[in-house]
């Protein structure tokens, strides 16, 4: 085995030790003086000393220990959940902040098929920047600590002056909490069911596996998938689309609900209240919220408006609170 290179730190084949979860507070001061520092360093203390700037060495086994351990350990806590969310678009993340703040000892896994989360509200509406979410949704922006436009209590909404102010403030928030896990780049492809005794199922988990696996499935095969566990799932994965309101169209094929309504055209005062109020356990054990609920009631859409989708969040966790307690 040829002989490391000068200062490259060296790690024994054997097993590192288990990372301990560090947080940013606890900064770790390397016991290699780096740029003659051996104290966490601040910017300044870089600005315009780069001629002897160098980072702390590394051997890159160690990024990847530091990688796979972590997702692995997260995917042996979180095969048994207590509540998975599939989708994390503006309703499935408003849904992880309200339940991981109301319920800090439950384990809350997020199933995401994107590599990036956040569904559609990264923007407005036709590509453009603004979000609009009518009054009171402003409760839950004023609740996140998302700044926005008001014209005063006359007016009917309020405009966040770039999607991505929403969307980024609520996702940072969610990934913060200790007691959730985003899977991103995980498709949910089927539900894990029981029979319930009376000829009806009730939904006990998720069948999950890379995206990119499950666009593949038609010519790759046995492929099989991964599970995880949990006694309630919300989903909110939107209304129809390639991997759209994915659950509804599941229970459908497993004969557990009839049919879907199917989404109606735009309508946005009849909309965003229809799905506020409509979300709901739609079958044991599976709440839906957010777009994917127009798929089941045939609800109308509501075009680039997102007060809707951030109170269903609202109240999907409210009433995944309240089956959770039974
Ligand atoms: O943003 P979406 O699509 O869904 P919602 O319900 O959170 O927000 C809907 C909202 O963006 C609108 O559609 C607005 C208000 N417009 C309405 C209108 O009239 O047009 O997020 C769903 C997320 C996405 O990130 C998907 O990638 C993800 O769910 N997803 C899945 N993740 C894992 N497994 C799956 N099978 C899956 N299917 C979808």
């Amino acid at each position: 085995m040829s002989p490391p290179m000068m200062d490259e730190p060296t790690t024994s084949p054997a097993a590192a030790p288990a990372p301990v979860a560090k947080t940013a507070t606890m900064p770790h001061t390397t016991s290699v003086p780096v740029n003659g520092h051996t104290k966490p360093q601040t910017v300044e203390d870089m600005a315009g000393a780069w001629k002897d700037f160098r980072f702390a060495p590394i051997r890159e086994s160690q990024v990847s220990r530091a990688m796979t351990r972590r997702y692995f350990a997260d995917l042996d806590k979180y095969a048994e959940s207590d509540i998975v969310i599939i989708g994390a678009g503006s309703c499935g993340l408003s849904t992880a902040y309200c339940l991981a703040k109301a319920r800090p000892d439950l384990k809350i896994a997020i199933i995401e098929a994107g590599v990036a989360p956040g569904g559609g509200a990264w923007l407005g509406g036709q590509l453009f920047s603004a979000m609009v979410m009518r009054k009171p949704a402003d409760a839950f922006l004023r609740e996140l600590g998302v700044e926005y436009e008001d014209d005063g209590p006359d007016a009917n909404f309020v405009v966040v002056k770039h999607a991505a102010l929403f969307t980024s403030t609520v996702l940072s928030k969610v990934l913060q909490f200790p007691n959730v896990k985003l899977f991103n780049a995980t498709a949910v492809e089927d539900l894990i069911t029981r029979t319930d005794g009376k000829g009806g199922i009730r939904v006990a988990g998720v069948v999950t596996n890379w995206t990119l696996v499950s666009m593949h499935h038609d010519d790759q095969s046995c492929m099989d998938p991964n599970t995880l566990n949990a006694p309630l799932i919300v989903s909110t994965t939107g209304h129809d689309g390639p991997f759209g309101a994915f659950s509804v169209k599941r229970l459908v094929s497993m004969q557990a609900i009839p049919s879907l309504g199917g989404m109606r055209g735009l309508d946005m005062n009849t909309a965003e209240d229809a799905i506020v109020k409509g979300t709901r356990e739609i079958c044991p054990g599976l709440i839906v919220g957010g777009m994917e609920l127009s798929e089941v009631d045939g609800a109308n859409r509501m075009g680039p408006t997102f007060g809707a989708m951030a109170l269903s969040g609202v109240k999907a966790a409210e009433e995944a609170l309240k089956v959770f307690d039974q």
